[in-house]
């Protein structure tokens, strides 16, 4: 399945029916049909051409939301280009990994990000691009592609601490799209809130797929704003909402009387990316009116598994394999075990990666005879329903962003007076977890110092929220910090 065949059917099939409405830098606000939306990425595809970017070549963005990277994303998918977005947050170093592995043709960006791009890779201006693009004829010369075309490499940190590039394929995409418009009966009536940054796998592979695969109407924010997002709802009048669970503990702000209106308008809000907390649910529930819809994924394999639109959403749980998903709990020699049995996740389906880029080892170690070890633990219960329970990596995830620790341990022991350092997730009531730094370091070394380092090289999300000093970490016999005692170490 062509990628482009899908849009088309919203692209060319709906050409006059209003597609988007995108808050551009600087205040201005746009409105779109498909036909018109069609033809900015046709320019653009265009100008790439015209640039030399031909099929397979990789194109880096690092933009904050905003329709450029929807005709980045659509000019690529018709040329063949491959994408590969870059957290807005991210700093050179972050930037630097990528853009070595990768080895984009060049990244679009602002003035703001482009120091942080290595100096030997072309910085193309965003605005200067969109301005270019403008002036040049809006005409369709689309390569050929089919379900195995790469389409995008969206880095994922591994538990080496060093990102990798999952391979995404136009089939992938597709599959994705097509599965959750099926699972959440996503139609052109819709009108999608699209608040989650574009640059990682929820927005960009769940919102915007079903946005183009259903042909219904897309209002892009530049990033979710806890002030501003009530206001969003009251104006737009949504009927879908795809967010992150501190998104939800976020909207639990709002007077009753306000949410219970927002609600009213309201058909489906879904909630990924990180565990759901019971009692946000709840509390949701009770002030919305409605039960939020869980689901899970990777990036690796988009989505996975989804309590049903219709049907029981059990709190706690992520619910049933989606169409043309198959899971399985194996236990760590690679046996299905037994309903209620706790065991890892194994998946197979047209929606997992074709591997990691350039890395046949880390493939290697992921893909057993067509199946991707998620790494994620959990259990099925006897009627399918699944639940996560842990990971097996040491993963924290921070209002929806991932943070390998090993990655931040290894910065700080660069850093002067650190003699060992550790890094572990301690629970917060509105990010899920947030990164809490285990330091042994020399007298006189100053902790304020080490933070204000950390936030000059990673991304603020990265930077530990509580700096604790300690005598020694606690180790088993082997040497391992044992990250479950370091509060307790902490403490005596
Ligand atoms: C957060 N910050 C941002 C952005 N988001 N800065 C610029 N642009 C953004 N988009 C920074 C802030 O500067 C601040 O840094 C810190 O993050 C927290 O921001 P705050 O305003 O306090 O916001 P919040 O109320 O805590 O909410 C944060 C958020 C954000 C909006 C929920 O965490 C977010 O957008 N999360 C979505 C992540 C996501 O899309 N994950 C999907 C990964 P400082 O602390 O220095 O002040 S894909 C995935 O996991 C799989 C496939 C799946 O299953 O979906
Ligand atoms: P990423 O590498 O950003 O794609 O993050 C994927 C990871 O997020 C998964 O392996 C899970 O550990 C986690 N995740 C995604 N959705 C959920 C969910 N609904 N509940 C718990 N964890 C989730």
């Amino acid at each position: 399945m062509a990628l482009l065949d899908l849009y088309d059917l919203s692209l060319r099939g709906r050409a006059d029916a209003p597609a988007i409405m995108a808050d551009e830098p600087g205040g201005t606000t746009v409105s779109l049909t498909f036909g018109a939306l069609d033809a900015r990425s046709d320019r653009l595809a265009a100008l790439l051409r015209a640039r030399g970017l031909a099929r397979g070549d990789r194109l880096a963005f690092c933009l904050a939301n905003r329709l450029l990277v929807i005709d980045l994303w659509i000019a690529c998918v018709k040329l063949g280009v491959i994408v590969v977005p870059i957290n807005v947050l991210y700093k050179a170093r972050e930037i630097g990994h990528i853009v070595g592995d990768a080895r984009p043709a060049a990244v679009v960006t602002t003035p703001e990000h482009a120091p942080d791009v290595p100096a030997a890779t072309p910085v193309w201006d965003a605005d200067a691009l969109e301005r270019e693009a403008a002036t040049l004829p809006a005409e369709r010369r689309a390569e050929r592609c089919d379900a195995t075309t790469p389409a995008a490499i969206v880095y994922t940190s591994g538990t080496t601490g060093v990102a990798k590039g999952a391979v995404l394929t136009h089939g992938n995409f597709a599959a994705n799209a097509l599965a959750l418009c099926t699972a959440w009966d996503i139609t052109r009536a819709d009108r999608y809130l699209a608040a989650l940054p574009l640059f990682h796998v929820h927005g960009l592979g769940n919102g915007v797929q079903c946005w183009l695969a259903s042909g219904c109407h897309l209002r892009l924010v530049e990033r979710f704003d806890r002030e501003q997002a009530l206001a969003w709802f009251e104006s737009y009048r949504p009927t879908l909402f795809f967010g992150v669970p501190t998104m939800y503990v976020r909207l639990l702000e709002a007077e009753p009387a306000r949410a219970r209106a927002i609600g009213a308008g309201m058909r489906l809000f879904v909630s990924g990316s990180a565990p759901l907390p019971a009692q946000v649910l709840e509390q949701f529930r009770e002030r919305y009116g409605h039960v939020i819809l869980e689901r899970y994924g990777m990036t690796e394999t988009l989505m996975n598994v989804s309590n049903p639109l219709v049907g029981e959403r059990r709190a706690g749980t992520v619910g049933l394999p989606l169409p043309m998903t198959a899971v399985e709990i194996r236990d760590p020699g690679g046996r299905a075990v037994a309903a209620d049995a706790v065991g890892e996740l194994w998946v197979r389906g047209p929606n997992v990666c074709a591997g990691y880029w350039e890395r046949p080892d880390a493939t290697a170690e992921a893909f057993v005879d067509g199946w991707f070890r998620t790494g994620d633990i959990g259990v099925r219960a006897a009627d399918g329903y699944i639940t996560l329970q842990g990971r097996r990596s040491d993963l924290i995830i921070s209002g929806g962003f991932n943070i390998y620790p090993r990655e931040i341990e290894e910065l700080l022991l660069t850093l002067p007076g650190v003699r060992e350092a550790a890094v572990a997730g301690e629970p917060d009531p509105a990010r899920g977890e947030v990164p809490v730094a285990y330091v042994v370091c020399d007298d006189g070394t100053d902790l304020a110092a080490l933070e204000t380092r950390v936030r000059a090289e990673l991304a603020s999300f990265k930077v530990p929220r509580r700096w604790v000093r300690v005598a020694a970490l606690p180790r088993t016999a082997l040497g391992k910090v044992q990250k479950h005692l370091l509060a307790a170490a902490a403490a005596s």
